[in-house]
């Protein structure tokens, strides 16, 4: 439960925590679907290794091969790519100087490559791969930009007698007419794959918020239903309880008296009314939840302010009617405190059972009332 609860949890990920995501199949793979950020400095972060292992392979083929321009290429590129991994884990970088940092890389690399032409020409035949990369890894609208600035010097090298007398590597006319347009379907291609992959990446985080919303909270109250409360105090009773807490129940009073003789649809709207109320007067103070049918869960983080604020939520259904059919109706309540002080640790079943017991006492001693007991 508590497991399923972080992967949904969007909190801030520090490049340092790349590998530990990675590592873990089920977090990894579900914050990449849903959180843009993970997704864009994962990417980062594989592509820079990926890129620098290619590189030293590179290298080392240039090496035996011969062709020493080249040779020194690659490993600058190389080096530059392991210094972006050290970058990533030593300093808190945003992910907009990654991406300039990277982009000047890439957009620099490029032109070299496609100046110098070794081997036989093919240097240059990879970059077709780039407004893929690109467009996945800057989002649509700076991956375009990034892919039409290379594309505006492919041109400018191939397509213009300027840039054609800075080329070093005898192209032949053929290629140097269809390299660009090659150039701008792969382009075509990425800027439609990137926009199928960002419109299915926002629905999925869409129904994935509505599909959290709808199985933490209560469809008639609007507010946490048991499943979503017990994520909340799981948290609080699975760690050491610095500050303490309360825990209180709540039920109403002969509701079911409210069902026979109003029907059920006003009993809906007393227990509208009662949510929230009760939900106003907690406040910033705690959590409230529907524990079920006619019962009302609430976690308080402080329990100095717990007592103050039960009594208010007895005196305000004790004081003020809800409207029925046209009729003022008085409804009561009855509610078990239980304060947690600091210090003290016991299991979620432990707090209900001894709130609930005292919820058992209030109902026995005549309702509209409450009992407390501390640990
Ligand atoms: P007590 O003072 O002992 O708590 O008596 P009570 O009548 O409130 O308790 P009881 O458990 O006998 O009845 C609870 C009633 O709450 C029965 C059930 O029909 C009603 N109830 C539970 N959920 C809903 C709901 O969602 N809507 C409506 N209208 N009624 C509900
Ligand atoms: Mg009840
Ligand atoms: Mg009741």
């Amino acid at each position: 439960m508590d497991n399923r609860q972080e992967t949904l949890n969007t909190e801030h990920v520090q490049w340092k925590n790349m590998a530990s995501i990675l590592l873990s199949r089920k977090l990894g793979y579900q914050r990449l679907l849903t959180d843009d950020t993970i997704r864009i400095r994962l990417q980062f972060f594989c592509i820079y290794i990926i890129f620098s292992f290619v590189s030293a392979g590179m290298t080392v083929v240039n090496i035996f091969t011969g062709f020493r321009l080249l040779m020194y290429s690659t490993l600058i590129f190389g080096i530059a790519n392991i210094i972006n991994v050290v970058l990533c884990l030593i300093c808190e970088f945003t992910e907009k100087l990654t991406r300039y940092l990277f982009s000047t890389e890439i957009v620099l690399m490029f032109t070299w490559f496609a100046i110098m032409g070794e081997p036989e020409g093919f240097s240059v035949i990879w970059v077709v791969l780039l407004p893929t990369c690109g467009l996945l890894l800057y989002r649509l609208k700076y991956g375009a930009l990034v892919s039409m600035i290379q594309c505006l010097i492919l041109i400018f090298l191939f397509w213009t007698p300027w840039g054609r007398a800075l080329l070093q590597y005898p192209y032949t006319a053929s290629f140097m007419l269809r390299f660009p347009m090659l150039y701008l379907a792969f382009f075509s291609l990425g800027v439609f794959f990137e926009f199928v992959r960002h419109t299915t990446q926002t629905e999925l985080v869409t129904a994935r918020k509505e599909f959290e919303y709808l199985y933490n909270h209560d469809a008639l109250t609007g507010l946490y239903n048991r499943y979503g409360f017990n994520l909340n105090i799981n948290a609080l009773t699975g760690k050491e309880n610095t500050d303490g807490f309360a825990f209180a129940i709540f039920d109403l009073d002969h509701f079911k008296n409210i069902n026979d003789t109003y029907g059920h649809m006003n009993g809906d709207v007393v227990l509208k009314t009662v949510g929230t109320g009760v939900s106003r007067m907690v406040g910033e103070n705690g959590i409230v939840s529907r524990w079920g049918g006619e019962e009302f869960a609430i976690l308080f983080h402080d329990p100095d302010q717990a007592i103050r604020i039960c009594q208010d939520i007895i005196r305000w259904r004790r004081e003020s009617d809800i409207k029925l059919d046209g009729q003022s109706c008085s409804i009561t309540i009855s509610a078990g405190l239980l304060l947690v002080p600091a210090g003290k640790q016991l299991a979620t079943s432990e707090i209900i059972t001894m709130a609930d017991a005292n919820l058992y006492d209030a109902k026995e001693s005549g309702r509209n009332r409450m009992i407390v007991s501390s640990l």
